[in-house]
Parts: C-alpha cells; structure tokens; sequence
C-alpha cells in the first residue's frame, strides 16, 4: 500500500501522466533488479542507460528533430523522480545528460552543434557531462587554471578538471575554461570536447559514498585542439553559460532529492505498518508516526518548489526571464529534504536500516550529494540572499 499522494494543484495532462507511468514502469521492471548489485560493484549501467535514450529520457526536452523527446521542464521533472525513487544514480546520469549537457547546447549552440553534439546523446547512443570544477576551483568557479589559448583556427587546451560526473564514460563535455585570466569570470570561455581526440585523458575515478553507480572521475587536458566551430557561444561568455546552465541543473538536482525522498518515505510507511514493539505496530508510537508527518510535509512543500521551478524554466523559454531564485529554492529545500527523510527512514528500520539487505542505507548515502553538487546548500543560501537583498 502506498500513501494517498495530496498531489500539488497543478493539472497533469495526459502527456505528463504518460511520461511518468513510463518512467515508473522503466524504473520498477528494470531499474530496481540492478539498483543494489551496482551500487555495491560502482560500474557503470550503460545498459539501462542506453534503454532509456531510446524511449527518450536522455533528452526529454530536446526537440525531435535533434533525437529528443520533445516535452517540456515538467514531464522531465516527473520522470526524473520517478527513476530516483528507484535508483538516483541512473537519475544522476539522467539529469547530466538532460540539464547539464543538452541544455546549454539547445540555448547556446549553432545550428551544426545541435546536431552534432545533442543528436547522439539525447537519443542515448552516447554519453555527455559537464565540467567546470577543478581540485582548486569549486564553489568560487571564477577561479579556474586550465587554459585555452587560440592558434589560428583552433584552441589548445591544458589543465586539470575534477568531480566531473560520468567523466569516466563520456563520449562529449561541455567544458569551461579561461581564455583570458586577466578578465577573471569574463575571461571563461565554453567549448564543447570530443574525448576521443588526441590530448584527452581520463584521470582518477572517485571513490564515491553515495550514487556509486554514477561515475565520476577528473579529466586532463594535454595540448588538446578544440576547432573554433566547437565553442560555446563567445569568447568570454563561459561563467554565464556555466550559470545559466547550472540553473536547470539545480531543478533536476531537486527532482533526484525528491525522488530519493520519497523513496525513503514509502519504505518507511511499509515498516512502521508491519512491525511491532511492545505488542503494537511502531507506527502506533508517536515518537515515529510525528516522524512521518514531518516527512510527508516536507516532501509535498519540496514537490510544489520544484514544479514551480518547472514552470518558471518554462516561462524563460518565451521571456527569458531568469529563474535562478526558484531553481535555488527547490533545490536548496529538496535536497535537505532527502537528508531529513533519509536519515528518518534509516531510524525508523533501526539495524535494518544500517543493513545492505534493505534499501533505506543506500537512499541515506545517495541523499547526501544531493545538497553538495551543482552548488552545496551554503551556495544556494547565498544566490537565494543576494537575489532577495540586492546586497553582497
Ligand atoms: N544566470 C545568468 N548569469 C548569471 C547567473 C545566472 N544564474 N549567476 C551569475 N550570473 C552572472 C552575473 O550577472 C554576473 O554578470 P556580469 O559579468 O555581467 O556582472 C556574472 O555572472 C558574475 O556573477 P557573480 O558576480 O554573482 O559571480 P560570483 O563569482 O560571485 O559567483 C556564485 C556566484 C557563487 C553564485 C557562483 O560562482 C556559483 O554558483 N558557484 C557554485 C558553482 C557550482 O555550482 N559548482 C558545482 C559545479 S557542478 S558539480
């Protein structure tokens, strides 16, 4: 039995409900069997991975002309939950590909880049990531010492990028790096890299705690040539491309957070149903049925933030009006919220819930990222503060 979802007033069309009974279906026939198995072995589930371009999840808003599905911000949201209820590494691989690869192109790109780089990834025959963090450069991105220096009709790039997230797999980066270090965020410069040309290397994987399925790793750079067709909008706009992107990134952070909320949440309504202290069910004793209250709440509030960050996305796409504050917001309230009902749910199983043979350890561990990445809890604080103060 699950609970009776109270459901945002927001209407579903048809096309949405679709989207998220497929995903739903996808997740429970041939995510689920896998979760545990490959989070335990950290491989990369290119399988699944592959099955899900080719229903359309890697580019679920990318037009149909370029290999996507077409939709719009809300269906992706949906689908994203439902997949990270089950499994939030193939969210995470999910969400790179969708907001953090796809995305920048379809705004930034040519005409040639769009066919070129979305095509083979929305349709899931090839893998994208993102990567603008380096060992030295994390939240203050400004900061970055790789470099791209132009010669005649190409850039020569160098330098060292880290934490980038399926870097051990991916076939094309979004890559941000300085152009010109005297200009600081305007001297950022984005390109888009082929990694099976000659001064590309995949560096360490990252022994990860959480979304272990999810490869991350560093990349390096050695005299690689990056042809001028293959960069990024101009010279210099890079941080706000960087920005602009992450922005969309942060509302499908939110869905992965909501959707390992969720998952945390169901599992612990099943338990407190079925066992028993002290001759009554658990969730009898107010000390953990007030626990799933809170859960619940926080899980309904997180789900209205993220779809009218949804629609804010939405509204940019005719306006162009930012939406940096919502995406803040969702995020910044979703992923404390896959903390908050996480760390619950593995109290509420007690050493069930520290044990491998039940799922709530996993959510516990793949909760935690979601408040670091794509700008920690403190990052989103301060874009949300200065947005409403006007001060910084
Ligand atoms: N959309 C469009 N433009 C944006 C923007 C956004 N969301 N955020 C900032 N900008 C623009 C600003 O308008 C400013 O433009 P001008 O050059 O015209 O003045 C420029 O970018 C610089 O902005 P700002 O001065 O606010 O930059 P800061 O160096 O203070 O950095 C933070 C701002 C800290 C918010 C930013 O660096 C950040 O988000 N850091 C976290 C990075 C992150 O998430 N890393 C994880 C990577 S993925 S694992």
């Amino acid at each position: 039995m699950t609970s009776a979802s109270a459901g945002p007033n927001f209407t579903l069309s048809e096309e949405h409900e679709m989207i998220r009974a497929a995903a739903r279906d996808f997740a429970r026939k041939e995510i689920a069997p896998i979760a545990a198995e490959f989070d335990e072995t950290g491989d990369f589930p290119i399988e699944t991975i592959k099955m899900m371009g080719e229903i359309g999840f890697m580019g679920i808003e990318a037009p149909e002309e370029y290999g996507g599905a077409g939709m719009d911000t809300l269906a992706y949201v949906l689908a994203l939950e439902e997949i990270c209820k089950v499994d939030a590494s193939h969210g995470t691989i999910m969400s790179v590909n969708n907001s953090l690869f796809n995305y920048g192109i379809l705004k930034f790109g040519t005409e040639e880049q769009k066919q070129k780089f979305i095509t083979p990834v929305a349709s899931g025959e090839k893998i994208g990531a993102y990567s603008l963090t380096e060992p030295m450069s994390g939240s203050d991105a400004a900061t970055m010492r790789s470099r791209a220096v132009r010669d005649g009709d190409d850039y020569v790039i160098n330098g060292r990028k880290s934490w980038v997230t399926s870097g051990p797999v991916a076939d094309f980066l979004v890559l941000f790096t300085m152009t010109d270090p005297d200009q600081g965020h305007r001297g950022i410069t984005a390109f888009l890299i082929d990694a099976d040309q000659k001064g590309y290397s995949r560096g360490k994987k990252e022994p990860k705690l959480g979304i272990r399925a999810s490869a991350t790793s560093e990349i390096l750079f050695e005299d690689y040539r990056c042809p001028v067709e293959d960069r990024l909008g101009e010279e210099g706009g890079g941080f706000k491309i960087a920005m602009t992107v992450l922005d969309a990134g942060r509302i499908g952070v939110a869905s992965q957070a909501l959707g390992i909320a969720e998952a945390s949440y169901q599992a612990s309504l099943e338990y407190v149903r079925e066992r028993e202290a002290f001759g009554k069910k658990i969730g009898q004793f107010q000390g953990v049925s007030f626990k799933l209250a809170d859960m619940k709440t926080r899980i309904e509030a997180a789900r209205l933030l993220i779809y009218q960050a949804a629609l804010a996305k939405e509204e940019n796409k005719k306006s162009g009006k930012r939406y940096s504050l919502e995406a803040a917001m969702a995020k910044l309230f979703a992923s404390e919220t896959a903390m908050f009902c996480a760390h619950n749910a593995v109290q509420i199983h007690g050493g069930m819930g520290y044990s491998k043979e039940y799922p709530v350890e996993r959510y516990f561990r793949d909760a935690k990222v979601t408040e670091i990445y794509e700008g920690t809890s403190e990052i989103q604080r301060l874009v949300i503060s200065r947005l409403e103060t006007g001060l910084r």
